[in-house]
């Protein structure tokens, strides 16, 4: 099961996967409103759920707000400077 996850969020590449995840709300994922989105309210997302190990970055079983902001913001850096 995990390791389907795993393959899945392996196959798309980072920015397809931000490009995905652009659509999410964290508030709509966010069920209980507990401040972060746990692997269960993760799993009623068909785009969110095969991506959410690689967004769990510190690996605690929960996304929180700066873990789904770099999911669904692709890096500032790489954007053009000036607006
Ligand atoms: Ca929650
Ligand atoms: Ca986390």
């Amino acid at each position: 099961m995990q390791k389907r996850v795993l393959t899945l969020a392996t196959i798309g590449s980072f920015f397809s996967a931000a490009a995905l995840a652009g659509g999410l709300s964290f508030m709509e994922l966010d069920a209980n409103g507990d401040g972060v989105i746990s692997k269960d309210e993760a799993a009623g997302s068909a785009t969110l759920a095969p991506l959410f190990t690689e967004a769990d970055r510190n690996a605690d079983g929960n996304l929180d707000k700066d873990e789904f902001a770099a999911l669904v913001e692709p890096a500032e850096e790489a954007a053009p400077a000036g607006k």
